[in-house]
């Protein structure tokens, strides 16, 4: 392919004989920056006034097509030439163009497929539009253009999910004209070269094709359900449906207008929050430039619900596992167990058996530790219980080389104490999984005083290879995300005993935001969990700490939620209903402390229980704990379902703004013991008018 080559910015382009080929190169995922954007309009002006060019390719260097527009310019002044009008100006080229799409074209590399006159996409490609994901809707004609080509229900499905659609699937649906087995750049210069001469087919001329009204009808209901509070994908219910009644020009001056309103939207700016954030958790203060040490091979210590999770964690990720039990009964519903998590993504279509028997052929099974001899890691997942963690540490220390690491997957207890009198308590830190290991995204990596900055940089690593999103943090009970969550918990069992009930509280948390309230989580958990915690804490605590003993009380009448039918709530027919035993024994409660029971509105229960966790989250982070705010809130939106629409408690309190903050806690100073006292450097940031973000930067 002999080629002359010009170059403007991040665009390159090539002339390949008849046809040019415009290669945009802007990595790490060729974002339709401003100069992306110029170089591309510069680009197509060149081709059209150029007579020995018949037709264009549009391409991207490197891993992947253009994955969207470059989602750091939002909320900033927007620069020319803009998104939509260069669209609209590939649209109306006099020349045929064709978009090669590779890696995961998203976004604004979707949009700019769709404006093009044919769309040509490697096999192993990708395309989707995710702007929902940050309460935005596709705003260069993307509303307009995809039901054209796919129908609008599809569009729909496709835009209000932020799904990916796979190469196949793009072109069973009619948004991908050809599947590349082979060369991709091939494919779409001989897709180009046979449009040479044709009439142009561009989508804006293109009505979108009549559909099934019942299945319409069911897509946009679904839709409009999964919003849960999100404004986004109603309005892009809105938009797609102007496609069957407007021109794409008047239509993508609506979806513009709709487009602007959400960029400036609070849900916008928390989901933006979101995403840089779940990026920036992974930059680590303290081992820049550190090397990790290879995990070529993990062992893990129980096959019990974590322990068979993370299993599956390790073997999805293509490392060889060596699973420990107790006894071979134990070893064997371990086993078990592991197939379980297996047969059930092979049920949902996310794994083919020959997958599963592939994986599974790089597990273990053993009841000798010194089948660990060579591992590279070993995961504890045994019993929550310091005695028996920190016997199976030493017995783990002599079993394995000197520079095994030795991680301990506890969701509370002591990692210092737990490696204290080890020989190399420097191999130890925390990998805190979320249940189900397998599925939850969410890692808490917990430093130890003693750990080593290596070691560290390979639970960074591992985290990484893993597919988590790790968050690093210190030594302290429970944590970033239990600390705050048992903080949580009190507030709400404080509230309790002031006039709410549970329904009341968890329908507050699930009109917030919240997917369970926190009573319904108990019941779906299990009381004894935290019942056994608070009565290992119960000798620690001061006598100045509000406690409420209700929880207490349930347990010791047996009920510890679903499993036993009843708990906070009753179960009936898998039904959960308020329970007026519990309400009796509440109101019974208040009584015997001698508190006059009111009424505790929504508003308040949602201000009293952000408020905690933005003064805790504070607090975690003054104490170094946590390295910033934007810690805190991966941890707790990736973990614990604090809806990412708000972006996190600690985002959420400076958009709330932290005087008001204070102001809830106020009353709590004194009411509800010393771990309610408001922290220091929130009363500090609050009062120089500053924010907590201004932490997220701090050296
Ligand atoms: N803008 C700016 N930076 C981006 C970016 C983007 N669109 N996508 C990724 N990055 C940065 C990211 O912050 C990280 O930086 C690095 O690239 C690697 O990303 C008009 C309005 C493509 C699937 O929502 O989903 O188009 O941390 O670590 O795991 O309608 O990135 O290294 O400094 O995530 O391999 C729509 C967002 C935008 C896709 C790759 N597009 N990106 O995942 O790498 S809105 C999206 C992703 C839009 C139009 C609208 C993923 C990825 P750093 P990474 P990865």
């Amino acid at each position: 392919m002999s080629s002359t080559q010009t170059q403007s910015g991040p665009v390159r382009l090539i002339a390949c004989g008849d046809v040019a080929l415009i290669e945009i190169d802007n990595p790490p995922v060729n974002a339709t920056s401003q100069a992306v954007r110029a170089g591309l309009e510069a680009a197509i002006e060149q081709v059209e006034a150029d007579e020995t060019i018949g037709a264009v390719v549009i391409a991207a260097a490197g891993r992947t097509f253009v994955a969207g527009a470059d989602i750091s310019e939002f909320g900033k002044p927007p620069l020319a030439p803009y998104l939509p009008a260069l669209l609209n100006r590939i649209e109306a080229c006099r020349k045929p163009v064709v978009v090669a799409w590779h890696g995961t074209a998203l976004g604004g590399g979707c949009e700019i497929g769709l404006a093009a006159h044919a769309r040509v996409i490697d096999a192993r490609g990708m395309i989707g539009l995710p702007e929902v994901k940050l309460g935005l809707l596709p705003g260069a004609g993307g509303t307009q253009r995809l039901p054209r080509l796919a129908g609008l229900a599809n569009a729909i499905d496709i835009m209000a999910s932020g799904r990916m659609v796979p190469a196949r699937e793009a072109r069973s649906l009619g948004i991908a004209d050809v599947v590349a087995e082979g060369d991709l750049r091939d494919a779409a210069l001989d897709k180009a070269r046979s449009l040479i001469g044709q009439p142009i087919r561009r989508t804006a001329d293109r009505d979108v094709a009549a559909e099934d009204p019942q299945a319409l009808a069911e897509v946009e209901a679904k839709a409009a359900r999964d919003a849960r509070g999100r404004i986004a994908p109603l309005k892009i219910i809105e938009m797609a449906r102007l496609a069957t009644l407007l021109p794409v020009a008047e239509g993508m001056a609506f979806e513009r207008k709709a487009f602007l309103e959400l960029v400036g939207s609070a849900q916008s700016r928390a989901l933006r929050h979101a995403f840089f954030a779940e990026r920036e958790v992974a930059k680590v203060r303290g081992i820049g430039g550190v090397v990790a040490r290879p995990v070529r091979s993990v062992g893990i210590i129980g096959a019990g619900t974590m322990g068979a999770g993370i299993a599956v964690a390790v073997l999805d990720a293509g490392l060889p596992v060596t699973i420990i039990e107790t006894s071979d009964e134990a070893l064997t519903r371990g086993r078990d167990r592991i197939s379980g998590l297996y047969d059930r993504s092979i049920r949902s279509g996310r794994i083919t058996p020959e997958t599963k028997a592939a994986r599974l052929g790089k597990a273990t099974f053993s009841t000798d530790l010194a089948s660990l001899g060579e591992a590279d890691l070993v995961i504890e997942a045994v019993f929550e219980d310091m005695a028996v963690k920190k016997q199976l540490l030493a017995r783990l220390e002599a079993a394995t080389r000197a520079d095994a690491i030795l991680a301990t997957n506890t969701s509370y207890l002591d990692i210092n104490e737990m490696a204290a009198g080890l020989e190399r308590p420097q191999n130890v830190l925390g990998l805190h999984f979320f249940s189900p290991a397998n599925v939850m995204k969410l890692l808490e990596i917990v430093k130890a005083d003693r750990t080593a900055p290596e070691v560290l940089a390979t639970g960074v690593a591992f985290g990484k290879t893993l597919k988590k999103i790790a968050v690093v943090c210190g030594v302290c009970d429970g944590f970033i995300g239990n600390r705050i969550m048992a903080r949580y918990r009190a507030q709400c069992e404080f509230m309790l005993e002031e006039g709410a009930l549970p329904q009341d509280i968890d329908g507050a948390l699930e009109a917030y935001g919240f997917p369970m309230g926190p009573f319904a989580v108990q019941d779906l958990a299990g009381l004894e969990i935290s019942w056994a915690r608070r009565k290992r804490l119960a000798p620690t605590r001061g006598p100045d700490e509000r406690y409420v003993p209700v929880a207490d009380r349930l347990c010791e009448q047996g009920r510890f939620g679903q499993k036993t039918g009843r708990g906070w709530y009753r179960y009936v027919d898998g039904k959960r209903l308020p329970d007026p035993e519990v309400e009796a024994l509440i109101l019974a409660h208040s009584a015997a402390r001698g508190i006059t029971r009111r009424r505790i509105d929504a508003e308040e229960i949602q201000q009293r229980v952000v408020a905690t966790m933005v003064n805790e989250g504070t607090k975690i982070v003054a104490e170094g704990i946590a390295q910033r705010p934007l810690d805190v809130d991966v941890v707790l939106m990736n973990g614990y379902g604090y809806p990412a629409w708000r972006g996190g408690p600690m985002h959420e309190g400076d958009r709330i703004g932290l005087p008001a903050i204070l102001k809830v806690l106020k009353p709590m100073q004194g009411r509800d013991g010393p771990g309610f006292e408001a922290s220091q450097l929130l009363i500090e940031i609050a009062a120089e008018g500053g924010s907590l973000a201004q932490l997220n930067t701090r050296g």
